[in-house]
């Protein structure tokens, strides 16, 4: 059954609406979670939710760790509130029908997609990426759909938030099906985890190391 990964570090302002808004689709919910500190896991519980648990290395981490549970295709999703989650279904059809990589792209949508703040860093990261790769894609999307497949070939390693560039440059290199859909993106509720300047930094280190790697 298609697994939906929800990483948190500290998320109780938002995981409730979050489980709430996805639990009708009938797909297996898996909360991967970093040690919270805060009600996140007590919440996950209440509404019945499986939880594993990382190191709190980062999301990379996150990510890597659910998906050595997960039995089919993953759609992953920051439970923050600022994805569509209505959406949900869309990414696992573009699944079903073959696609390896399925990324919600919000520069896509257009000005209202992304405040202001965020825009900057991922044009430059989005622009970076069709320089090094030569295809366009929204680099820093929490929201993704990967096939069994593209797990099962792509081997993930990076533990923090070079993970996103680390399926997009896998997935340019190993000639996986690719598909964008465009999506919206709200303010945030919670705190943010994402430093631009340091992971920043390390998003582009690790688009230019699967550049120059085999
Ligand atoms: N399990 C786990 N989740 C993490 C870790 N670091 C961040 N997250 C979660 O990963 C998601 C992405 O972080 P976020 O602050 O939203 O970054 P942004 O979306 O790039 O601004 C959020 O749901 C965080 O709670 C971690 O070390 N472990
Ligand atoms: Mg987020």
């Amino acid at each position: 059954m298609v697994t939906i990964v929800l990483p948190t570090k500290n998320e109780e302002k938002s995981l409730g609406r979050t489980l709430d808004a996805i639990k009708g689709f009938g797909y297996r919910i898996l909360v991967v979670d970093a040690h919270s500190t805060d009600k996140t896991v007590e919440i996950a519980h209440a509404k019945g939710t499986e939880v594993i648990y990382d190191h709190g290395k980062g999301k990379g981490e996150a990510l890597i760790t659910a998906s050595k549970y997960a039995n089919d295709d993953v759609i992953y999703v920051d439970p923050d509130m600022t994805y569509p989650l209505e959406k949900i279904p869309e990414f696992v059809k573009a699944l079903k029908q073959g696609y390896d990589v399925v990324t919600g792209d919000r520069v896509a949508f257009g000005k209202e997609s992304l405040p202001m703040t965020l825009r900057l860093g991922d044009k430059i990261s989005r622009s970076l990426f069709k320089l090094i790769y030569g295809t366009a894609v929204d680099n820093l999307s929490g929201f993704r759909g990967l096939s069994k497949r593209a797990i099962e070939k792509m081997k993930l390693k990076e533990e923090g938030f070079g993970i996103e560039a680390e399926i997009s440059a896998k997935a340019v290199k190993m000639g996986l099906r690719m598909k964008d859909i465009s999506i919206t993106y709200q303010p945030r509720v919670g705190e943010a985890k994402f430093r631009p300047v340091t992971d920043g930094l390390i998003v582009l280190k690790t688009m230019l190391k699967y550049k120059l790697s085999n």
